[in-house]
C-alpha cells in the first residue's frame, strides 16, 4: 500500500481540514494544561512542543502513523545490525560507537563491541601522548596545532563539536579544520602555523575523496618544504580511515592510523575515530562524555513510548508540517553562540539523509520527503531573516534551542538571550491581530487614514509553530544528547517516508562530471564536449584563470 493510501495518512488528511481554523492562541486559552500535555522531559532535557498546530487527536493520529510505518521494528532492526542501508548493503550502527564497555555484538564475524573499544583505547593513548607533550615533533617540540583535513561527514561533525565545546578545551592544542578544495582554505590555515609543532589528521573514510587528498598532498608538500626529511612525516601525519591500503599509499605510517568501519556512515561518524580531533582538543575524557550523552539519548529513543519519545515526536511534527501543510523548509535557531555550526551540521545530517525521491521499492514518491534545513544562532538571526518567519507568506516551522546555564556569566547577557528566545516563540505563536495593531497605532497618536493604511503591515498572523528545546548547559554530555536526538529524528522520518536515509547517491553525478572537466581545464584548445553553457564556461575559465595546469 502506498503511504498516502494508508489509513493513518488518510485520517491525518481529514483531521488537517478539521483543525484548519484553529489558532494556537485559542488552544492555549482553552486549555490550562496545554504545556504539560505537549511537552516531554528526560533527565533535564525538555522538549516543549505545545506551540504547534496540534491537539490530542493530532498527536494520536501521528503516533498511529509511526506505528503503521513500523518505526519500532525498523529501529530494532537498525540497532540489531540488520542491513537497513539496503542500497549499499550495509548495517547502520553508529549507536554501537557510544555503547558502554559491557556492550558485545558480532556482525558478519566482526566483534563490533570489542573493535570499538580497541580503537577508543588507541585514541586514548594517542591523545594522552599528544596532550601530555610526550609526542614530539621533528624538532623535539610538542604538538601545538592540530589540522583536521576532511570534508562532509569527516569535517562537519568534529568542527561543529569543537566549536560548541570550546570552553571545555584543555588549552594545550589548537584545532583547525580544512575542508574546501579551494586552495585559500588550506593556505589561510597554514599561514599562521609552524611545521615543527603541527600535526595533520587526514580524516577520510574512503581515503579517495578528491578534496581531502588534494588538501592532504598540499599539507605534505608544505610540511616537507620545512622539515625536509621524509621520515619526519610519521610524527606529523595521522590518518582516520577504513582504507589502510590507501593510507599507506599516501605515505602515512599505518601505526598512526585510526580505523572505523563501513557500518558507520560518514554523517554519523563523529562518534568514531573521526572524532579524534575532538578528543585531542578537549581531552579523551570529554570525548567519552560526549559519547555517554549520545548513548543516554539512544536509551531514551529505544525505551520511551512513542508518545513520549522526543526524537519520535520531533519527527512526527516535521512530517505533519511537511506533508500536510506544505512546509518545505525547517529552521533551526540555537540560542547559543557556541552552536553556530549546528545548522550547517544538521543540513548534512537531514538533507543528505532524507533528500530522496525514490522509496524503498524504487518507485518515485508522490509526497514530500526531507525539508530544506537552515538557520543561524539567535539573536543574530532575529535581525536578519525573522521578518520572513513572522510575516512572510511561507509557513516555516522552527526549533529554538537554549541551554539554561551559560558558560560565560556576564551581566544580564544570558537573561537577555533567553528573553529573546522565549519572546520569539510567543510572538510566532500569538501573532498580533488587526485590532491590536490598530489600537497600538492609535495609542501612539496616529489617526484616520494613516492608521488604516499602516494596520495591514503591522499585523502578525501568528499560529506559526515552534519547538523549544531546553537543557541544563552546553557541555559534552548534553551536546551528545542533542545530536543523537536529531539523528533519531531523521531516522524516524526516513522510515515514515519509506526511503533509505543512509545512502547518498545524489552526490555522485557532479563528482563524476568534475573528473571529466578537470583535464579539459589544462588542455589546449577549446572544448565542445558539453552543452553550450558548460563549454563556454570551461573555455572562458581556461583563457582567463591563473590556476596553472589544471591537472
Ligand atoms: C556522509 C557522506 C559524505 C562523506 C564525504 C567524505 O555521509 O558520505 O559527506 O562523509 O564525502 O568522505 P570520506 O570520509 O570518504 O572522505
Amino acid at each position: 500500500m502506498t503511504l498516502q493510501k494508508s489509513p493513518a495518512w488518510k485520517a491525518l488528511q481529514a483531521h488537517r481540514k478539521e483543525i484548519e481554523t484553529f489558532h494556537m492562541r485559542e488552544l492555549f486559552a482553552g486549555d490550562g494544561e496545554r504545556f504539560r500535555r505537549f511537552s516531554i522531559e528526560t533527565d533535564g532535557l525538555l522538549l516543549d512542543y505545545s506551540k504547534n498546530r496540534v491537539d490530542g487527536r493530532t498527536m494520536h493520529l501521528l503516533v498511529e502513523l509511526a506505528r503503521q510505518a513500523g518505526v519500532e521494528a525498523y529501529r530494532d532492526d537498525m540497532l540489531a545490525g540488520k542491513k537497513v542501508n539496503f542500497t549499499e548493503g550495509r548495517a547502520v550502527l553508529h549507536t554501537a560507537l557510544r555503547q558502554p564497555e559491557s556492550f558485545r555484538m558480532e556482525l558478519d564475524g566482526q566483534r563490533v563491541g570489542c573493535d570499538v573499544r580497541e580503537v577508543l583505547a588507541q585514541m586514548k593513548v594517542f591523545c594522552e601522548k599528544v596532550i601530555g607533550g610526550e609526542w614530539k615533533g621533528y624538532s623535539g617540540e610538542p604538538v601545538r596545532d592540530i589540522v583536521n583535513i576532511g570534508i562532509g561527514g569527516s569535517d562537519l561533525g568534529p568542527y561543529m563539536v569543537t566549536e560548541a565545546l570550546r570552553p571545555f578545551a584543555h588549552g594545550g592544542v589548537n584545532v583547525h579544520f580544512v575542508s574546501n578544495v579551494d586552495g585559500s582554505h588550506i593556505m589561510e590555515t597554514l599561514r599562521g602555523l609552524k611545521a615543527e609543532t603541527t600535526m595533520f589528521i587526514i580524516a577520510s573514510k574512503t581515503f579517495t575523496t578528491q578534496e581531502t587528498l588534494t588538501n592532504a598532498h598540499t599539507a605534505r608538500r608544505w610540511f616537507l618544504e620545512r622539515a625536509v626529511d621524509e621520515s619526519f612525516v610519521a610524527r606529523h601525519f595521522a590518518a582516520v580511515s577504513t582504507n589502510a591500503e590507501k593510507v599507506a599509499e599516501f605515505g602515512i605510517d599505518t601505526e598512526n592510523m585510526f580505523c572505523f568501519w563501513d557500518w558507520v556512515g560518514g554523517r554519523y561518524s563523529l562518534w568514531s575515530s573521526i572524532g579524534l580531533s575532538i578528543a585531542l582538543y578537549l581531552g579523551f575524557d570529554r570525548f567519552t562524555e560526549l559519547l555517554a550523552g549520545a548513548h543516554a539519548m539512544d536509551e531514551h529513543f529505544c525505551s520511551a513510548p512513542l508518545e513520549e519519545n522526543i526524537p519520535v515526536v520531533l519527527a512526527l511534527l516535521g512530517v505533519w508540517y511537511n506533508n500536510f501543510f506544505g512546509a518545505s523548509s525547517h529552521a533551526v535557531i540555537p540560542y547559543d553562540q557556541y552552536l553556530h555550526r549546528l545548522p550547517a551540521y544538521l543540513q548534512q545530517l537531514d538533507m543528505e539523509s532524507n533528500g530522496k525521491r525514490v522509496d524503498c521499492d524504487g518507485n518515485a514518491v508522490d509526497y514530500a520527503t526531507g525539508p530544506v534545513i537552515w538557520g543561524e544562532p539567535g539573536t543574530n538571526s532575529q535581525h536578519a531573516f525573522f521578518q520572513l518567519l513572522h510575516q512572510g507568506p511561507s509557513f516555516i516551522p522552527a526549533d529554538f534551542i537554549l541551554p539554561l546555564k551559560t558558560q560565560n556569566p556576564a551581566g544580564r547577557h544570558h537573561d537577555i538571550l533567553a528573553a529573546n528566545c522565549f519572546a520569539q516563540t510567543e510572538a510566532l505563536m500569538c501573532g498580533k491581530t488587526a485590532e491590536e495593531a490598530e489600537s497600538e497605532l492609535r495609542a501612539a497618536g496616529m489617526e484616520g487614514e494613516r492608521v488604516a493604511a499602516l494596520t495591514p503591515h503591522k499585523v502578525f498572523p501568528g499560529n506559526r509553530p515552534t519547538n523549544t528545546i531546553l537543557f541544563p548547559e552546553m557541555d559534552p554530555f548534553n551536546l551528545g544528547r542533542l545530536v543523537a536526538m536529531y539523528e533519531h529524528k531523521v531516522f524516524v522520518q526516513g522510515v515514515i517516508w519509506r526511503i533509505n536515509s543512509f545512502d547518498q547517491w545524489g552526490v555522485e553525478l557532479g563528482k563524476q562530471l568534475a573528473k571529466t572537466i578537470l583535464p579539459e581545464l589544462g588542455a589546449g584548445g577549446d572544448t565542445d564536449a558539453h552543452d553550450a553553457s558548460t563549454n563556454a564556461l570551461v573555455n572562458r575559465f581556461r583563457r582567463h584563470s591563473n590556476s596553472g595546469s589544471g591537472s
